[in-house]
């Protein structure tokens, strides 16, 4: 729940069950968020806010729900990023978008400036591989470029850089870049994670 807004009384037995549920969870999934101002219930409160009617404020038991993905790219964090749809793709365990109050955690998590390196990028590997096959090929790479240059380059000067991102990442020499491949291109070009960090 966001600073400053009150609660109804009648909500205050549910809500302090459901901050030790929520607490207890965070705990056991060690993630990667501060734990000051009571996250959880703040994430919680976020998530809540997205649907209300769909949200439940009471979590004792798992409710099951999931929100959608179009209500979740509307999110000031995320309605500027050029990959909100594919991030909130690749925390869906569905992989439609649809977000249980889980995945909702998992990818601001993710997205905090405290997670690792090495764990951002197989969320941005998942987010750059377009067509789901598990390289980054040069379709990926090209709409991956248009994405993060806003289009501002020409075809010629996408191809171009495609190429070379690909000449020089590709150490198994297959055309395309695996994982470890990946590792190796993000290590020479850190711009690849530059849109896997917000703050909630
Ligand atoms: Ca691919
Ligand atoms: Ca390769």
């Amino acid at each position: 729940m966001p600073a400053g807004q009150s609660t109804p009384e009648s909500c205050h037995g549910t809500l302090w069950h459901t901050e030790r549920v929520l607490c207890l969870r965070w705990v056991i999934s060690r993630r990667y968020l501060p734990m000051n101002n009571w996250m959880p219930i703040r994430l919680h409160g976020r998530y809540h806010e997205l649907a209300p009617n769909l949200v439940p404020m009471d979590y004792k038991r798992d409710p099951g729900v999931t929100v959608p993905m179009q209500l979740i790219i509307n999110m000031p964090e995320l309605k500027e990023n050029p990959f909100k749809e594919r991030i909130v793709q690749a925390f869906s365990e569905d992989g439609e978008g649809n977000l249980s109050f889980n995945d909702f955690v998992d990818m601001f998590s993710v997205l905090s400036e405290t997670a690792p390196r090495e764990l951002k990028a197989v969320y941005a590997f998942k987010v750059y591989d377009f067509n789901t096959d598990n390289f980054i090929c040069k379709s990926d790479l090209e709409q991956t470029l248009n994405k993060l240059t806003k289009e501002e380059l020409t075809e010629e000067e996408v191809m171009l850089v495609c190429e070379k991102v690909i000449d020089e990442a590709d150490m198994d020499a297959d055309g395309k870049l695996g994982f470890a491949d990946f590792e190796n291109m993000i290590s020479k070009a850190p711009d690849f994670l530059s849109t896997f960090h917000i703050r909630i």
